[in-house]
């Protein structure tokens, strides 16, 4: 028991809410679980009755009794009892949003994030790639009820971060909405929650929620073009055929681009989607190593490179704070 519940706080519990969805999902499932158990009861005692009541005969009017109370009258009540109380929560989700619009893309196997987006809310058909693009970290302003715009290139993926709201599917040619609302500051985690291919349990997200001042001075600082640009791994990076995918912003190869946005690499917390903590180690092995460190990743392996021009790759890239 002590084991199994130890599974229920933490960065990623549905139990350990830390938004205003979550609170009523949570909320939900208790009185869920406390209708089921009445009913189990009463199953349960019934159960227990036929076992111990005399075997004589009982009157065809007791039996028609039994089955009206106990197996119309009781589950209509229950169930419409439920029904009216999570149908009541529903107007809370669709609260209109006062904070910031964000736009995430479900990638093969992470998350584009872009910060800023224009187009007016509710005319929004496909989805925005404007503003200032990030990934697979995710901020957000603690308070502000933030409007999310999921979407997805090829296959379906589902956006959950248990702690803030619930699920919800990112699309391939449509756009659907979620409206976060976190209530307290902190780091959180997602996961893609919809089987969308090889490295689907790879697809992680951090969750950050700062103060209103701090997430305007973070999102500011992923508008900002790349610092260091005069290093030597800079050189490697498009040599090699980097910058074919990615994008450093600053490094004047900007534009659409199939991998995460590199420019403030080093700012984020974990390196491909989870994966790995970040350090230019890690970066260092994930470039020699993709399909080791991430079986089903959508990037080349480089094990071409020398060592030397791996080390000063991910050094440069280490230092894109
Ligand atoms: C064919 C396209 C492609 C090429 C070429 C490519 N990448 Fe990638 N890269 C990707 C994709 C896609 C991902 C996302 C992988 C994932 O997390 O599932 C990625 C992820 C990364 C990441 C992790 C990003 C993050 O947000 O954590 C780094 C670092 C990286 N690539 C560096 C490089 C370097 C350095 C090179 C050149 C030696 C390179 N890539 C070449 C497609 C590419
Ligand atoms: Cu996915």
């Amino acid at each position: 028991m002590t084991l199994v519940l130890a599974g229920c706080s933490g960065a990623q519990s549905t139990f350990d809410t830390a938004g205003v969805e979550a609170e009523s999902v949570l909320s939900l499932f208790w009185v869920m679980l406390a209708g089921s158990t009445a009913i189990w009861l009463f199953v349960v005692g019934l159960s227990i009755y036929a076992t111990k009541a005399n075997p004589e005969a009982h009157s065809e009017k007791a039996g028609v009794r039994l089955i009206i109370w106990g197996g119309c009258v009781f589950p209509v009540v229950t169930l419409s009892a439920l029904l009216v109380f999570g149908l009541g929560m529903m107007p809370e989700f669709r609260r209109a949003a006062d904070g910031p619009t964000i736009a995430v893309s479900g990638e093969r196997f992470w998350w584009r994030i872009h910060y800023e987006v224009e187009g007016e809310p509710g005319v929004v058909r496909s989805l925005p790639r404007n503003g200032v693009e990030s990934a697979n970290e995710l901020v957000l302003p603690v308070g502000r009820r933030t409007e999310l715009l999921l979407g997805s290139p090829d296959v379906i993926h589902s956006f959950w971060v248990p702690s803030i709201a619930g699920k919800t599917d990112a699309i391939p040619g449509r756009v659907n909405r979620l409206v976060l609302e976190p209530t307290r500051e902190g780091v959180y985690n997602g996961v893609c929650a919809e089987f969308c291919g090889e490295a689907h349990a790879q697809m992680g997200l951090r969750v950050i929620v700062l103060s209103e001042t701090d997430y305007a001075v973070r999102v500011a600082a992923e508008a900002a073009p790349a610092a260091l640009l005069d290093h030597p791994g800079r050189a490697l990076f498009s040599a090699n055929g980097c910058n074919a995918c990615h994008t450093v912003r600053g490094t004047g190869d900007d534009g659409h681009k199939v991998g995460p946005d590199l420019t403030h690499l080093a700012a984020r917390r974990t390196l491909a989607a989870g994966v790995l903590p970040m350090t230019p180690e890690n970066i260092g092995r994930f470039i020699a190593s993709t399909d080791h460190v991430k079986p089903g990743v959508e990037m080349p392996v480089f094990d071409t490179l020398s060592e030397d021009d791996v080390a000063s790759i991910a050094d440069w890239l280490g230092r894109l704070k």
